[in-house]
């Protein structure tokens, strides 16, 4: 009579001291493979499951299991769940705000079905599902400065639409099967480690190499076009901080997230400043100028602030310095 509680308290308390097996999918993009990293280095190399359509590096296989996982096949997902016993998904497979406009059928299937697929997967495997959310969810009508979680959301690319309709069935798995669903709506992220992927901010990385090998750079966006963005090590710590936060102390599903913001003229002034004079930006507006001009200026984050301690450190002069820094001896 007395020894079954105990049996129950000793199987919690290794059902919690174990770490969790976690399937990142998605993860040669470009949060993938520092993703994929940070959660090696802190729940050991055999607990993650690196998954991608692509070709790993040599590099990229030697620190723990990669498969080949296709987000459009509900089986063979399932398989990797089973096989190797997860608890964890980190969702990053998605098509990006200017490839979604070039490809729309793409940008559908991998946004909508894929979504659906590893969201099902959780619902019936139990899985905890942190997949991604974007400031490409707000749109035109939006108000743009200081956008908080809760306002106007009529996005008008096909990668925003996709988006609210993965945060709003996210939140209903959520609340109909308790599917324990969490996103945050990222700004445009910096890296110099690994190369952007049909974004809209894109420009934000590649005017360092351009800056670096050419001196001079050609940005799609126009001078004064402000956009929130954060450098990839707050968006990486602020990911652990929502995967890793207990359920009691989210108030919300969805949290914006916000580190900095500038623009096309500000950064060219600051790399200026900290790089060569002679550093010249010329602007050349495209397609993707209109996907910019719907998105927020700045976003209000308070909630991820308060609920799961989200606490950006890189401003827009650190930026500037790490990537110089870093992508400086590759150019040289
Ligand atoms: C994009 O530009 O599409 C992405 C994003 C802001 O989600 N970087």
């Amino acid at each position: 009579r007395t020894s079954l509680p105990r049996i129950a308290l000793a199987r919690r308390l290794y059902a919690t001291a174990r770490p969790p097996r976690v399937l990142v999918t998605g993860s040669l993009g470009q949060l993938g493979t520092t993703m994929v990293n940070t959660l090696r280095a802190k729940f050991g190399s055999e607990n993650v499951v690196a998954s991608d359509i692509k070709k790993p590096s040599m590099e990229q296989r030697s620190t723990g299991p990669f498969v080949y996982a296709d987000v459009l096949n509900y089986r063979a997902l399932e398989q990797i769940v089973v096989d190797y016993g997860i608890d964890w998904v980190v969702h990053f497979s998605a098509v990006l705000s200017a490839a979604g406009e070039r490809n729309p059928a793409l940008g559908l299937n991998v946004n909508i079905t894929g979504f659906q697929n590893v969201l099902d997967l959780a619902k019936a495997h139990n899985l905890r599902l942190l997949s991604p959310s974007t400031m490409g969810a707000f749109g035109p009508t939006t108000p743009k400065d200081a956008t908080p979680d809760l306002t106007i959301m009529r996005p008008n690319t096909i990668y925003g639409i996709t988006k609210v309709h993965m945060e709003l069935l996210g939140e209903y798995y959520r609340e109909k099967y308790n599917v324990d669903f969490r996103s945050l709506r990222y700004p445009g992220i910096i890296s110099a480690d690994s190369p952007p992927g049909g974004g809209t901010t894109d420009y934000a990385v590649d005017i360092f190499h351009a800056a670096l090998k050419h001196n001079s750079y050609e940005s799609f966006l126009a001078a004064d076009t402000r956009l929130p963005m954060a450098y990839i090590d707050d968006c990486i710590v602020g990911t652990m901080q929502l995967l890793e936060a207990p359920q009691e102390a989210l108030t919300q599903r969805v949290y914006n997230v916000h580190a900095c913001d500038f623009s096309p003229a500000e950064l060219a002034m600051e790399i200026r400043r900290q790089h060569s004079d002679a550093f010249a930006i010329a602007y050349r507006p495209d397609f993707r100028q209109a996907i910019a001009d719907t998105w927020p200026r700045t976003m209000a984050d308070e909630p991820a602030r308060r609920d799961w301690g989200w606490n950006p450190v890189f401003g827009t002069a650190d930026i500037v310095r790490i990537m110089l820094d870093k992508l400086g001896p590759v150019y040289a």
